[in-house]
Order: structure tokens, then sequence, then C-alpha cells
């Protein structure tokens, strides 16, 4: 029989539910959504790097803001019908879709559970009315009581279109080597769903500098703020013993898995040479697992780094089946093309264009190693076995 086509996945790809944008309409302070007369779609503010240009426009009276704060809050945030032709346009068979941050971070105690199980039954229903072309990372009530969480765990792993969940670096407010979080993890490895970590609280404001706010535009926020909070939070689980504590635990890492190909040999000679660690005997490899190796054995890295030089890293420091750990991914709704005029969403973007090239250039068009971080490590590692 003629050889299948290989399919493509999507492994980082959100959505905000009808619900979850009411949620942030009604809100006053960030995460929000406001309109602004002038602008076309209404604003979505999340980051706090954002905070300042939100103040100005707020304080603009009815005149248009000379900035408008944020990101519009295109149709494509909420549109299942979106999605699909946004994946037809750019030939993705299967897309994993995930709440965008700050998922539930920043909801009450009380709330936090029923909008869970809402927003995952949400997913869940939207996935079933489209078999084999979509599954979902659950979003967990992370301020919630512990019992919450665990009933959000055990809800979620039933529904047939769930592959893991999506969490942020805050864990439940001190991180995720909290040891209060190690029940949830190892409540997530025993329920085979893996953990897509993401992004969203960043660096301080500060780091950026005064300039930042009116001049740079979200850059420094997401080119750098982005990926050195996952290198953080990574690193922190590392230092805790948190990979040996769940060693079922398996995390995707957005965004490459940040700095962290480039900086785990640094991180490992500074633990060698390290006298407060080596004091404890903390530092001899074995028994220690070395950073390389918890990447090599419970880490999986997406490919949403946009060039050739930073998926080889990746693939690099995923080891020797490096190739085999490196799923693509396209970040959509965020990273549209700018300007243009209307509809030019609907067409191609350049973002999926620069993820693609990248591993075209750093594999070959139609190798197998292409093929693999195309989608079909997605299909083994997700088990996207089209139902
Ligand atoms: O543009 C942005 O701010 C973002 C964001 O908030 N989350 C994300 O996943 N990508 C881009």
């Amino acid at each position: 029989p003629p050889a299948s086509k290989p399919k493509v996945v999507d492994v980082h790809t959100h959505m905000y539910p009808p619900e979850y944008i009411q949620i942030l309409e009604s809100r006053s302070t960030i995460p929000l959504v406001r309109s602004f007369p002038g602008a076309t779609d209404p604003r979505l503010i999340l980051l706090d790097a954002e905070v300042p240009a939100l103040d100005a426009a707020l304080s603009s009276g009815p005149d248009p803001p000379s900035v408008l704060p944020g990101r519009p809050l295109t149709r494509h945030f909420a549109s299942v019908s979106q999605k699909l032709h946004f994946m037809d346009t750019h030939g993705i068979d299967i897309s994993i879709v995930s709440l965008a941050n700050p998922w539930l971070d920043f909801l009450p105690p009380a709330t936090a559970g029923p909008v869970a199980t809402s927003i995952n039954t949400s997913f869940s229903t939207m996935c079933a009315t489209h078999p084999g072309r979509l599954y979902f990372f659950a979003a967990l009530p992370l301020t919630a009581p512990r019992e919450t969480i665990l009933a959000a765990i055990a809800h979620a792993a039933a529904l047939p279109h769930c592959r893991g969940v999506i969490l942020g670096t805050s864990g439940l407010g001190a991180g995720l080597d909290d040891p209060l979080l190690l029940p949830i993890l190892a409540s997530l490895a025993a329920a085979s769903l893996p953990i897509f970590l993401h992004p969203h609280y960043g660096l301080p404001n500060a780091v950026f500098g005064p300039r930042a706010a009116g001049e740079y535009g979200h850059v420094l926020s997401l080119a750098i703020g982005f990926p050195v909070e996952t290198t953080i939070a990574v690193a922190r689980m590392y230092l805790a013993g948190v990979f040996d504590a769940v060693p079922a635990l398996r995390m995707l890492l957005a965004h490459s898995g940040g700095c962290l190909p480039f900086l785990a040999g640094r991180i490992e000679s500074c633990i060698i040479h390290d006298g407060h660690l080596a004091a404890q005997g903390k530092t001899a490899s074995p028994p220690r697992r070395t950073v390389w190796e918890v990447l090599r054995e419970q880490v999986y890295l997406d490919a949403v780094i946009y060039s050739e030089v930073g998926l080889k890293a990746a693939v690099q420091a995923a080891g020797e089946d490096g190739a085999g750990r490196v799923m693509f991914g396209t970040d959509h709704p965020f990273f549209p093309p700018v300007g243009g005029g209307e509809g030019k969403e609907d067409g191609v973007w350049e973002s999926v264009g620069l993820n693609s090239l990248a591993v075209e250039r750093a594999f070959g068009a139609g190798t197998s190693g292409a093929k693999g971080v195309m989608g079909g490590n997605a299909v083994e590692v997700f088990r996207l076995f089209g139902e």
C-alpha cells in the first residue's frame, strides 16, 4: 500500500474559549480585555509590562489613545473555525490546543475549580466535534485547594482528547520547586499527563529599563523575559530534585526550553563547582543525574524558536535521539502578520514559516528527522492516533 503522508502536528497552539474571554472582559486589573475608541478589535492586556500603556490609554478620555495597550483580541483567539482555517492554510493536520496564559492563575480559590471544569469540558467537546484533528492540554485550578486540583486532574485524565496539562511557572504561588506541589506533579505523572510548561510572568519591568514600555514594544518581554522565566523555573525544579522525586513526570517545554539548551553546560559546571552543594554531598554524578540526563530522560522541547541555530541547539540538548524529542509548534493566535490591512491574518503567517524553515534547514526537507519534528514525534509521544 502507498505510504501515508506524514502528519504535521502543532503542539503549541492556544485558544481562549468564550467563557474565558467573558471573565477577562469583567476584570479591572490584568489580565483583561478592553475596547478603545478608534480600535477595530478589543485589546487583550496580559503582561505586567503592558500596564503603563494600559494606564495611559485609560486616562486618554474619549480620544483614541496614542498607543493601544496589549494586542488585538482578534477572532482567532476564540473561534474553532479560525483555528481549523489556520491549520488548513499551513498544512497542519493535528493541533493540541491549550488555554493561553495566564490560564486560571488569577482566579479566586472558590471559582477556579468550577471554571477549570467548564473550560476543560469546552475543549473536550470542541475536540470531539473535530475527531482526529484536535486534542488539548487541560488547564488546572492551581489557586484552589489541593483536593480540587487533584479532582481536576482526574477529570482531565478521563476526557478522551486530553493529552496533558498546560502549566505556568508559578505553581501554587511559590514556583515549581515548591514541596507542596509534589503531590500534584505525582498525580499528573500517575495519570500519564505530561506538563506543557509555558511562561507568562517574564522578568520584572525594572530589568528592561525605563524606555521599554514606550519604545521597545513587546520584544524584550517575549523574546527574553519569557524564555528566561522558563529556564529559571526548570533549573529550580532540577536543583530541588523534583525530577528524581517524580521520575515518571514528563514535560514539554515551550520555546525550545528557553535558554536551557544553551545554558545546561553552565548550570552543570556551576553545580560541580559549588562549595555549598558539595558540602551537602549533592554534586557527585552518579548518583546525581546531570542536567543533560534529565533533559534527555524527562523533557521534550517544542520547536518554536524561529531559527536553525536555536533548533539545532534544542535537538542536541535533547540527546542522542534529540530529533525524536523536539516538536513543531506555531504559537497561534499570537504573532500574526503585522500590518497589511483587513484579512491578512487569514493568509499565510510568517511566524509559522520561520519555524518550518528552521526545521527544513536543520534536517533537510523530507528527511526522517524533519518528518519527526514536524509531526511524527508528537503522534507517538502524545498518542495522536486518530480517535
Ligand atoms: O504576545 C504575547 O504576549 C504572547 C503571550 O502572551 N503568550 C504567548 O504564548 N505568546 C505570545
